[in-house]
């Protein structure tokens, strides 16, 4: 495995700023040598030296800039420098390097940048982050803390050989991650191009997934025997043969009236480009557990498929068939040569659907009337048929906990941008919502 943990022993931290057992440390490039870490005074100059002595609990502050993984999996691999990430660790960007607290920070202020970029002839890491899976220790005593990703953009990966396929951006083979306000831009894999996550638990909340592109496919993610739930996010631009941005497979067949396994919520999947499944792919199963997603709450827009299914391809296979559920969303203005909006099994309810084809309970296909289409402002016009036409009883429980209240069981609370999801005052009838307030379709509230 890995043999960054051995390479740095020294100096154990003498503070502890954030609760008594657990460390905060801090990383600006350009600090010289020396530091401790443990203020921004004696930052870490770089962040592989934080994550060598960080352990379950422990948090990052990265100021802004560029950083660049040194550490290799295999010594003689440059491209295999990555950073990886210990079980339970927080990794938070977007800092200029003097604050004490989170709230100090401006979005957009101060990007912190985690790229494969390795300068000179090296080229691309072959995935920016690993995501470290908890100890069998760890999960025998109970103590598996949440692995986070807080404000940080990471680019510029490549997992483009043989042995290293999976995961351009993140690599992640159990665990669990939560991910907030984070950009994969610009990486590439032959499966899952911006992230690959298996077999474990992801939450990604308010992320952007652009430009990212898999050979094979999950052009923005590649979801395998993993619990996934992705909400206020855009996944957009995004390429791959299968599944423009995202490709599912072997999910275990959720419950009756359980918790969906992979679901996309207030989220925007546009413009994406792939073979078959323009922005997802589902994947069948010859064995147990096929592909299966639920798109709640979401729009699903001018994504483009070469063969077959513009927008959702939901591969139909024996004996296990995927299977979309579109519920409260749109899927418009896809295009493929054949399906161009849907593909497969899909269970559409209370959705706007570009074919007349489909249909199911509550479902319409009229042009959606988005602000400005062209200019991919995918909110709805006033006189939107998509207004009101949701069933409030099929919006989700808050699975990514997209409002950061700590409850992920209260009903979606926003739409993609931020705004409360159904309007009118909360007080009472289904989900503490009024019966006159209606959500509507799609991503954003009208
Ligand atoms: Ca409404
Ligand atoms: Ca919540």
């Amino acid at each position: 495995m890995l043999v960054v943990a051995a390479l740095l022993t020294a100096t154990a931290a003498a503070a502890t700023p954030l609760d008594g057992t657990h460390t905060r440390f801090h990383v600006r490039k350009g600090a010289g040598p020396g530091g401790n870490g443990l203020s921004w005074e004696s930052a870490f100059g770089s962040l592989d030296l934080a994550l060598a002595r960080a352990a379950s609990g422990d948090e990052v502050w990265i100021a802004e800039g560029r950083h660049v993984p040194s550490q290799r999996v295999q010594a003689q691999d440059p491209r295999s420098a990555t950073f990886f990430i210990p079980a339970g660790v927080r990794l938070r960007g977007g800092f200029e390097g003097f604050e004490a607290d989170l709230g100090q920070r401006v979005p957009g202020a101060a990007p912190t940048v985690l790229t494969g970029e390795l300068g000179g002839a090296f080229g691309h890491a072959y995935h920016v982050v690993t995501l470290g899976a908890p100890t069998a220790q760890q999960v025998a005593q109970g103590i598996v803390k949440a692995t986070e990703l807080d404000a940080l953009e990471i680019s510029g990966g490549r997992a483009d050989t043989p042995g290293n396929l999976r995961g351009g951006g993140i690599l992640a083979e159990g665990g669990f991650l939560r991910m907030t306000n984070c950009a994969l831009l610009d990486n590439r894999a032959a499966m899952g191009g911006g992230a690959w996550l298996a077999g474990g638990t992801f939450r990604l909340r308010g992320c952007i997934l652009r430009w990212n592109h898999a050979a094979d496919r999950g052009g923005a993610l590649g979801i395998q025997a993993a619990v996934c739930h992705v909400a206020g996010s855009r996944l957009a631009s995004n390429s791959a043969d299968r599944g423009g941005a995202a490709y599912v497979h072997s999910i275990a067949t959720d419950a009756p009236g359980g918790t969906p396994h992979v679901a996309f919520q207030s989220c925007v999947l546009a413009d994406n480009m792939a073979r078959v499944g323009g922005a997802a792919f589902l994947q069948g199963s010859q064995g147990a557990g096929a592909g299966r997603a639920w798109f709640q709450s979401s729009t699903v827009a001018f994504n483009r498929a070469f063969e077959r299914s513009g927008g959702i391809h939901a591969r139909v296979q024996t004996p296990a068939a995927a299977e979309s559920h579109v519920h409260n969303s749109i899927v418009w203005f896809n295009d493929a040569p054949l399906d161009p909006e849907l593909g497969g099994g899909h269970d559409l309810r209370f959705s706007n659907i570009g074919d007349a084809w489909w249909t199911g309970v509550g479902c319409l296909s009229e042009d959606p009337l988005f602000v400005d289409a062209s200019a991919r402002d995918l909110r709805l016009q006033a006189e939107s048929p998509c207004v009101d036409r949701g069933d409030n009883g099929l919006l989700p429980a808050d699975l990514a906990d997209l409002d950061e209240d700590g409850n992920r069981w209260e009903p979606l609370p926003e739409d993609a941008a931020g705004r409360r999801r159904v309007r009118g005052p909360m007080t009472s009838g289904l989900w503490g919502v009024p019966p006159s307030a209606l959500t509507d379709q799609g991503a954003h509230e009208g």
